[in-house]
């Protein structure tokens, strides 16, 4: 019924609506993104357009679900936490898919890239349990989703893909290690997001409010400055 509604009202964005402006702003920056990684790609060796076409991806999935989103929060003024989940659970997945992409050359197999893929639909399969369906356990549920954030973490810092990225030393090491950062510090936003808008024992300590913000902001940051980081590397491995 909702989305009946979204296709057929026009809706509008209030000037004090800064939720909705943080929608807006998210949507154009996603499109800006995309444009320039899908543009960028002839001027790569074709080893790394794979990873760079990836970024792009990344960023035109987000930029539709923003211009769905942004709707959604004009026309009922509550959260599209539908369409968040949908849209990371096919952007990030991908981005543990370019953790792959950049370790091939040091001989990454491809069991480490569906044990980052299955972590993170675990982690964000559960994070919806808990944000929509049986929010009165959104602890435990938040709690499974952050034992596989947490697994996702070590896979990258101390497991199997930082040994392939010393391996590979130079510019490919140097790009894990920011993408490194961007997981643990970044990522991180999430759950603080979570705890924000669910009831748990956190309730305490986090303050509770909209979370739409912090999520926005957090995705900006993570889906274009990963992909960045990636055009980065593609760029300097150039020469
Ligand atoms: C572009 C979107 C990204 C990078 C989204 C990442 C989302 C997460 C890392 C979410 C993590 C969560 C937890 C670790 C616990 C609570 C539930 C989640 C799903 C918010």
């Amino acid at each position: 019924m909702k989305s009946l509604t979204i296709l057929l009202s026009i809706s509008k964005l209030e000037p004090t609506d800064y939720v909705g402006f943080t929608f807006f702003v998210g949507c154009m920056a996603m499109m800006a993104a995309s444009a320039f990684f899908f543009l960028s790609l002839n001027q790569f060796d074709k080893k790394w357009r794979m990873s760079v076409l990836v970024s792009g991806l990344i960023t035109f999935i987000a930029a539709v679900h923003y211009f769905y989103m942004r709707d959604y929060w004009a026309s009922f003024n509550e959260s599209p936490t539908f369409f968040r989940y949908v849209d990371w659970v096919l952007t990030v997945p991908l981005m543990c898919v370019e953790f792959y992409l950049i370790l091939k050359v040091a001989g990454a197999k491809t069991n480490l890239l569906w044990k980052m893929i299955v972590l993170s639909i675990v982690m964000l399969v559960t994070g919806y349990i808990g944000e929509a369906v049986y929010k009165g356990s959104a602890a435990i549920w938040g709690l499974i989703s952050g034992i596989a954030y947490f697994w996702i973490v070590y896979e990258i810092w101390l497991g199997e893909a930082s040994k392939l990225a010393k391996n590979a030393g130079g510019h490919i090491l140097s790009a894990h290690k920011i993408l490194c950062w961007f997981v643990l510090v970044g990522w991180a936003i999430y759950p603080l997001g979570y705890m924000m808008g669910t009831s748990g024992w956190y309730n305490g300590f986090i303050p509770s409010g909209n979370i739409d913000v912090a999520y926005n902001i957090a995705d900006a940051i993570n889906k274009i400055g990963f992909g960045l980081v990636i055009f980065n590397l593609a760029s300097k491995s150039q020469d």
